[in-house]
């Protein structure tokens, strides 16, 4: 990689300094700063006026417990949290995820992301995250309602239409945010839609947001074909996980004439050369909560493959929609060697640094998650836009629009990867636009 400029690697040293043991939210930091010395060298203020210290440091962060019973009457506790990293151009906004890995390093990481991603849907957004070590797997709905009670309650305080506005991420789902936001209404004795979004359709939620970052990855993908005079059609693609982001991933690239030949979870990987089977693929993972074991079983020819990589499997488009750190430097070799053109990220941070170096050294179009899977929280938006103003769209007006938020953003990648001097990096292109947009706000808003 190459070295940081001097005064971003000085602010970095800091940032290690202070957040010790926090690997994944140093690797998101150092992600940023490397697209950023042509920025500096070009608006030293940023520098003078100590911008980029303050957008490391969350506004506040929040780390609470939460206790509940479980159906044998045994007492659990959990660690709860809300970082809230940057309300400058909007209420904090992003999600909440419940996974046994959660820790303050992960929620610091994923709310660092999300102020850069959120700044490039061009929508009123600040960025936060947070979430709980829960796990949710094997647990009953009672436990699950009783778990989001108890998080609820201590959440509540901090959160509001107009100061932070939660939503889903790994483990949090249209179940769950229904049970988080029963518990916010009981305790303020308040409809207040905005508080949250991911809401069923019935009660507050906005179409297409269930869809909205599985297909908002697909839509800045096929930018980034068009821009090279192709297309989806009759691409071999591999998609990473088997949760929301994958589902909807899935759907978007076979509506657009692709084959799906493989998808994950943290079982294994299941390969189906006849292309996955998606109406099946959603009722063992959406409906029956189910394990991939459970596709294989009911669709001669697919094979369950619980060893080695997904990203062994041959394709033209590889979509890591799983995790971070999912796709390594081996994985990304693996992609070059079976010549994938496209690498676009639906989860945030899944692609390691050394895999992303080998991704671009090979001219791989390669999109970071922040600028490829922005449609889930620009739909968000979305729905706080129908919340505030009491109205619900239509399927067909809300989806065209996140489609033009996802064209919006890929140009704004591309000219300012241009501006840069880094002309096709949509990384450099992803954190030098938003970075701008995000320092001017802090600039102007003062000392705060
Ligand atoms: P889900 O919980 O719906 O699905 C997660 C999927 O990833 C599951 O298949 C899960 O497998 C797999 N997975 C999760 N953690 C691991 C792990 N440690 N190792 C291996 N596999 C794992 O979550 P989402 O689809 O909502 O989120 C997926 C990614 O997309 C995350 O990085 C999230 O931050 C990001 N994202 C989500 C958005 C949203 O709107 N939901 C918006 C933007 C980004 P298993 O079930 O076996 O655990
Ligand atoms: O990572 C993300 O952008 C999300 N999990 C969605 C956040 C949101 O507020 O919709």
């Amino acid at each position: 990689m190459a070295a940081l400029d001097p005064h971003l690697q000085e602010i970095y040293e800091v940032v290690l300094r202070r957040n010790p043991g926090e690997a994944e939210f140093h690797q998101a930091v150092l992600e940023v700063f490397e697209s950023l010395g042509p920025v500096v060298r070009k608006r030293p203020e940023y520098v003078e006026s100590r911008a980029l210290e303050r957008m490391c440091e969350p506004e506040r962060q929040v780390i609470f417990r939460v206790p509940w019973i479980d159906d044998s009457g045994r007492i659990e506790i959990n660690r709860g949290f809300r970082v809230e990293f940057s309300s400058v151009l909007g209420p904090f906004k992003g999600g909440l995820r419940f996974h046994p890995s959660v820790n303050l390093g992960i929620v610091k990481f994923l709310g660092f992301e999300q102020i850069f991603k959120n700044a490039l849907t061009g929508m009123p957004i600040g960025g936060g995250k947070g979430g709980s070590d829960f796990d949710p797997k094997g647990r009953s709905n009672r436990e699950v309602m009783a778990f989001c009670q108890s998080f609820m309650t201590e959440l509540y305080r901090h959160i509001g239409e107009y100061t932070d506005v939660p939503a889903g991420d790994i483990g949090v789902g249209g179940r769950e945010i229904g049970y988080l936001f029963g518990q916010y209404k009981r305790i303020t004795n308040l409809y207040e839609s905005g508080v949250l979004t991911g809401k069923g359709l019935g009660w507050g939620g906005s179409r297409v947001r269930k869809e909205a970052t599985g297909y908002g990855l697909v839509f800045f993908a096929q930018e980034m074909l068009r821009a090279r005079g192709d297309s989806f059609d009759g691409k071999r693609v591999v998609v990473s996980g088997s949760g929301n982001v994958a589902i909807y991933a899935v759907e978007m690239a076979l509506q657009l004439g692709a084959t799906v030949v493989a998808c994950s979870d943290s079982s294994g990987y299941v390969v189906d050369e006849g292309g996955i089977d998606l109406e099946l693929l959603k009722q063992v993972k959406e409906v029956d909560r189910g394990r991939l074991a459970d596709y294989v079983v009911g669709r001669p020819g697919a094979t369950l493959v619980t060893e080695g990589s997904i990203w062994d499997v041959v394709c033209d488009v590889a979509l890591p929609c799983a995790t971070q750190n999912e796709l390594d430097e081996d994985a990304a070799i693996s992609l070059v060697k079976h010549g994938a053109s496209v690498v676009a990220e639906g989860a945030n941070m899944p692609t390691t640094r050394a895999a992303t170096r080998v991704l671009l050294d090979a001219d791989v179009l390669f999109a970071p998650g922040k600028a490829a899977n922005a449609g889930g929280v620009a739909t968000s938006a979305l729905e706080m836009q129908q919340n505030a103003s009491r109205d619900s769209w239509t399927h067909e007006y809300t989806q065209d629009r996140l489609e033009g938020i996802m064209r919006g953003i890929h140009e704004r990648c591309a000219s300012s990867a241009d501006e840069f001097g880094a002309p096709g990096n949509y990384v450099v292109g992803a954190n030098t636009s938003s970075f701008v947009q995000l320092a001017d706000a802090v600039l102007a808003l003062g000392v705060i």
